[in-house]
């Protein structure tokens, strides 16, 4: 399973624009836990040696010097509230409340079931299809309006999230039935999806390549199978997809000329 996606030793390939700041951030708080790791195991073994027992000396329990103590705890304090305020506030905010404007964006709708990611795009139309909760069933697992104009052109995926590369995607999302939590460990991110809310999550891949959708919420007895792949690719070969997707769908080839899902894709041809 690992090689599908390129697993190896250390952290996955970082293939999205805020993952650097990510690893960063992970790397400079394990290189500084190393280093209090490390000094704290030298000062206990030191004070091992210097207060033990001797002969014609009683090992010494209590500390001599009061003022000393707090020092090494204020400065674990002080960079800890650092991490906090100059990196950790800064990258959550710009990641969680700096969204991409959605006309410079690809959205997908993402419907979350028991096992499974239900994708939903919105077509050349630019339009989402009406989904409606009495229509879902066994071939219809979005409960996507067949009477809905907008939703003729809908292209709809299990598993399997086509994005362009370079370009931010906005995933608008819920869930059938109970929380799961969407993951792409190459993006570093991650967001619950909820029955009855929609939340947001928003990424801009790098690299082109095939990464892991994994569920990050205990879901069921299914939730490890709860996998897909999500593959960044370029942006004619997106809209190639797209394309043949929509081909599929409506059932002509006529729609090679029609409008790309991508804002601002359409000065490739
Ligand atoms: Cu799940």
């Amino acid at each position: 399973m690992n090689d599908e996606w390129g697993y190896e030793w250390g952290l996955p390939v970082a293939a999205s624009s805020y993952a650097s700041d990510i690893d960063w951030l992970m790397g400079l708080l394990h290189a500084v836990m190393i280093f209090i790791f490390v000094a704290w195991g030298i000062f206990f073994v030191y004070c091992l040696f210097r207060y033990r027992a001797r002969d014609g000396q009683r090992a010494s329990y209590h500390q001599s010097g009061e003022s000393a103590s707090f020092i090494p705890d204020a400065l674990v304090l002080a960079f800890e509230v650092w991490l906090i305020l100059a990196f950790g506030i800064p990258l959550w905010a710009s990641i969680k409340q700096e969204t991409p404007p959605a006309k410079e964006s690809l959205t997908v709708h993402l419907i979350a079931q028991q096992f499974a990611w239900n994708f939903q795009y919105p077509g050349p139309d630019g339009k989402f299809g009406r989904r409606e909760v009495s229509l879902v069933s066994a071939e219809n697992a979005i409960g996507l309006d067949p009477d809905d104009p907008a939703s003729k052109d809908d292209i709809i995926t299990i598993n399997n999230l086509n994005v362009p590369v370079d370009k931010p995607t906005i995933l608008r999302m819920t869930s059938k039935d109970v929380i799961h939590n969407f993951q792409v460990a190459n993006f570093r991110n991650k967001q619950d999806l909820v029955p009855g809310l929609e939340t947001m999550l928003w990424f801009e891949p790098t690299l082109e390549g095939k990464f892991e959708i994994g569920c990050a919420q205990l879901c069921g007895l299914g939730h490890t199978k709860m996998v897909g792949n999500v593959l960044v690719q370029s942006e004619a070969d997106f809209a190639d997809w797209q394309k043949q997707q929509v081909a599929e769908r409506t059932g002509t080839s006529s729609t090679a000329d029609a409008g790309s899902i991508l804002p601002g894709a359409d000065s490739r041809s």
